[in-house]
């Protein structure tokens, strides 16, 4: 058996410039696993908490408290485990942290810990990180996942909390879905990527681009973005609907004031009714197949509309409503809103935890679907949970951008060596 023998973190940056964590967990044959944590801009309320800072430094944004949480109390309360324990591990950092929403020491502290911890067992395993993701979920409950290539979720144009633009909903996804490899759902989407970029040059309108990689025009409304990714499709050679669907990320939450949905690019402020309306109108004029917070967090009983006008046609998912937390999860199964999830480790803390969500959703037939962060880095761990837990889906941003591509290259590595592991 192998030993950790030490566990160190620094502070380091993300793909907005603000700092993050990155931790390392050594073992006594000197073999070392190393993660980085994501950080979100458009946050649901009940995540778990993100230790910041609360000096002049990085704007307030510093995690350097979190950093010494690492180096001081949770790194050596875990020496001398083996990693191979991710679930023994995880709950002691957990009680040592002690609260219900890891205020105490910072769910990136823990967090970055576990995930080091699981990538320094799987090199000891001597297999790769998705094989190893897939014993642990068969540890944890008996049942061993099919591995697969996820279909990727790509968001190209961005708006809302992601972009200085007037677009209200936030992410505006492509998904390659007639695509029969993921090398294939690669190549139609940066061929629809350049594509867009090409109509928004061509219309005089901003090629820059948001937090996600994907384009933030100016536009008057949001089926105008519909409209132009439709566009971009067929400049592409493809069939919208058929070759290539479209998923929105509403993040609702961010734009419900006092009861409404204020669309103020469009200048319109809408009830619950009125606005699942409007998203059943958009679903069923374009060839929309997945809505993520279609609805405010804390409006359930909108979610309960939107989930019965249109959650027998639409992937219906939840983002801030669940934030990846099994308790909150159930409690939407027993109301029946949505019918899917969105897993970002970083909501809930840590690796056991997510993986409770995840089978949470399978034994109720919500579908999974992995998830970056707004803020990102070169990590790409969470490439090899979507093939390891075989969840069928992910998204992790445009095809631009080192931050984002950086999870789909490793999922075309993967592909190229195993070819037993197909896109689901
Ligand atoms: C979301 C995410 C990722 P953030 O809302 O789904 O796209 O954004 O990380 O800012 O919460
Ligand atoms: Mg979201």
């Amino acid at each position: 058996m192998s030993k950790i023998v030490q566990v160190k973190a620094i502070q380091i940056f993300d793909s907005r410039g603000t700092p993050t964590i990155s931790c390392k967990v050594i073992l006594d044959n000197g073999m070392e696993g190393i993660a980085m944590v994501p950080s979100g801009a458009s946050t649901g309320s009940k995540e778990a908490l993100e230790l910041r800072d609360s000096e002049i430094k990085y704007h307030g944004k510093g995690v350097l408290n979190a950093v010494d949480n690492i180096n001081n109390i949770l790194g050596p309360l875990i020496v001398g485990n083996d990693p191979i324990q991710q679930e023994k591990i995880d709950q002691s950092l957990i009680d040592r942290d002690g609260t219900n929403d890891k205020s105490q020491l910072g769910a990136n502290s823990i967090l970055a810990i576990s995930i080091a911890v699981s990538r320094v067992a799987a090199s000891l395993k001597g297999i790769s990180l998705h094989e190893h993701f897939s014993d642990l979920y068969k540890d944890m409950t008996g049942e061993k996942p099919q591995q697969s290539l996820p279909m990727p979720m790509l968001n190209i144009l961005n708006g809302g909390e992601h972009a200085d633009n007037n677009i209200d909903i936030q992410e505006f996804m492509i998904i390659p879905s007639g695509a029969e490899s993921f090398t294939q759902a690669m190549q139609w989407s940066s061929e629809v990527y350049i594509n867009l970029k090409e109509i928004l040059h061509s219309m005089k309108l901003s090629t820059s681009v948001g937090d996600e990689g994907g384009f933030a025009p100016n536009l008057n409304s949001n089926e105008d973005a519909i409209k132009l990714i439709e566009e971009s499709i067929i400049k592409s050679d493809l069939k919208p609907g058929i070759d290539i669907n479209i998923a929105l990320d509403c993040a609702a939450s961010e734009f419900f004031k006092n009861g409404k949905y204020i669309l103020s690019g469009e200048g319109k402020e809408l009830s619950s009714d009125e606005f699942s309306d409007y998203l059943k109108n958009l679903i069923s004029k374009y060839p929309i197949t997945s809505i993520e917070d279609g609805m405010d967090e804390n409006d359930i009983d909108g979610w309960k509309l939107l989930t019965k006008k249109i959650g027998n046609k639409c992937q219906l998912v939840g983002d801030d409503l669940f934030v990846t937390n099994k308790e909150i999860l159930s409690k939407g199964i027993k109301e029946e809103i949505a019918n899917a999830i969105l897993i970002k480790f970083n909501q809930v803390g840590s690796l056991t935890e997510t993986i409770r969500a995840i089978e949470c959703a399978t034994s109720a037939a919500y579908k999974s679907i992995i998830s970056h962060r707004s803020g990102e880095t070169e990590d790409t761990t969470i490439a090899d949970l979507a093939v390891g837990l075989g969840v069928g889906q992910i998204k992790t941003g445009a095809p631009c951008r080192s931050d984002r591509v950086s999870k789909y290259n490793r999922l075309l590595w993967i592909e190229e060596e195993n070819n037993k592991i197909l896109l689901k």
